[in-house]
Formats: C-alpha cells, structure tokens, sequence
C-alpha cells in the first residue's frame, strides 16, 4: 500500500547565529518552524557553542537542529525558512560575505528521502557530512538516521572534528 500523497515527511533544519543574543534567536526561531503551515516540530537537539568553520576568524557560533514532519515540499519550506531569517533581521546583501557572522542561518538539511539540486536549493545540504557543528545536534537527535548518498549519521560524526563543540547547559 502506498502512504496518501499528503502524508507528511520528516524533514531537518540546522539552525545557526553569532551575532546578537543568539540563544534567543534560535529558541524563537524554532517557534516560528513549529508554526508554519502543515508542519509540526517533532524533535528539537539541545543548543550547541560551536567554535566558527570556514571562516573561523569570527565569533563562536549557536547552533541546534530540529526535525519536523511536515507537507510542505522542499522549496515552499526553503522559502518559508528564508522568510523566518528574514524576519530575525538577516539581510543577506549586507553580510560579510560567505560564511561570515549572521542573526540566523536556516539549512534544510533533509527532506524525507529526497536527493536533488536545483538552482538555489540542493537537498541533502551539500556540506552537511562535513560539519561538526551539524552533524553533533543531528546525532542527539537522529543518531541511526541514513543521509542520502552519505551514510549513518553517527558513522559521519565519527570521521568529523568535534573539538570544542559543548551543549549549553
Ligand atoms: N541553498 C541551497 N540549498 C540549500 C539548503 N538545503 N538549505 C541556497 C538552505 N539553503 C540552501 O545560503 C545561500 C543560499 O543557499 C540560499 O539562499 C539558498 O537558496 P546561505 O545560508 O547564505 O549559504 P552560504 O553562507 O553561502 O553557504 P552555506 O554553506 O549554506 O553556509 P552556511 O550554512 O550559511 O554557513 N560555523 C559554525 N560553527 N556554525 C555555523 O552555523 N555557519 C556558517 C555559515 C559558517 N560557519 C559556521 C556556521
Ligand atoms: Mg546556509
């Protein structure tokens, strides 16, 4: 038996910032997934300090995953997250630059079984076997779970450098 074509998904998205009260930005930031259309939170991982990757000359980072289920297709959520961001203050155009300092920061990480690329959105999140700061509150979560074309996400987390990656009390 096939499931209805509006069964809902699971679907995660890594939450960042390091500019502002972070913490709070994020907190609020999963209240707002929790009330898009069609979609619940499911599970939510502790907050992370995560020390800054990429361009580490920066400050620490704040960062969480949370999974919802959800029957919102891939892009209308994206476009949904990006309006979240938005809302948090973050204007892209006047950042400094790639992977530099940000209110908020909203990946969709996953989406159900989902594997494509397409102008703007790309699913599973292209760097996500290589980020601790990802892959740790991904684990608490979704320890067994299988990343299209990637593997276990516990086995990922095994070949990352998670130094200095500490839950917030
Ligand atoms: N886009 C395509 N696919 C996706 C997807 N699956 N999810 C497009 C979200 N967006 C996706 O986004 C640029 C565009 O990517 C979006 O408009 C969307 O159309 P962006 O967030 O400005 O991306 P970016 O900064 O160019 O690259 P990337 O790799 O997404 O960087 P992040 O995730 O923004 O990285 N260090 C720590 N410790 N913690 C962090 O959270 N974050 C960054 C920024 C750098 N270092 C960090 C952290
Ligand atoms: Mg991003």
């Amino acid at each position: 038996m096939t499931a209805p074509a509006d069964a809902p998904v699971r679907a995660y998205i890594g939450l960042g910032a390091n500019v502002g009260d972070a913490a709070a930005t994020l907190a609020a930031a999963m209240r707002d997934i929790d009330a898009l259309p069609s979609t619940v939170l499911a599970a939510r991982s502790s907050l992370y300090r995560t020390p800054a990757w990429g361009v580490t000359d920066q400050p620490d980072f704040v960062n969480a995953v949370v999974a919802i289920d959800t029957r919102l297709a891939p892009r209308p959520l994206l476009d949904a997250l990006l309006d979240i961001e938005r809302r948090f203050g973050r204007d892209r155009g006047r950042e400094a630059g790639r992977w530099g300092p940000r209110t908020l920061d909203l990946d969709l990480l996953l989406h159900g079984n989902a594997a494509f690329e397409e102008p703007g959105l790309t699913v599973p999140h292209p760097r996500i076997a290589e980020r601790a700061f990802v892959l740790v509150p991904l684990a608490q979560i979704a320890p067994s779970l299988d990343i299209p074309g990637r593997g276990r996400v516990s086995d990922l987390l095994a070949r990352v450098d998670a130094t200095g990656i500490e839950a917030i009390p």
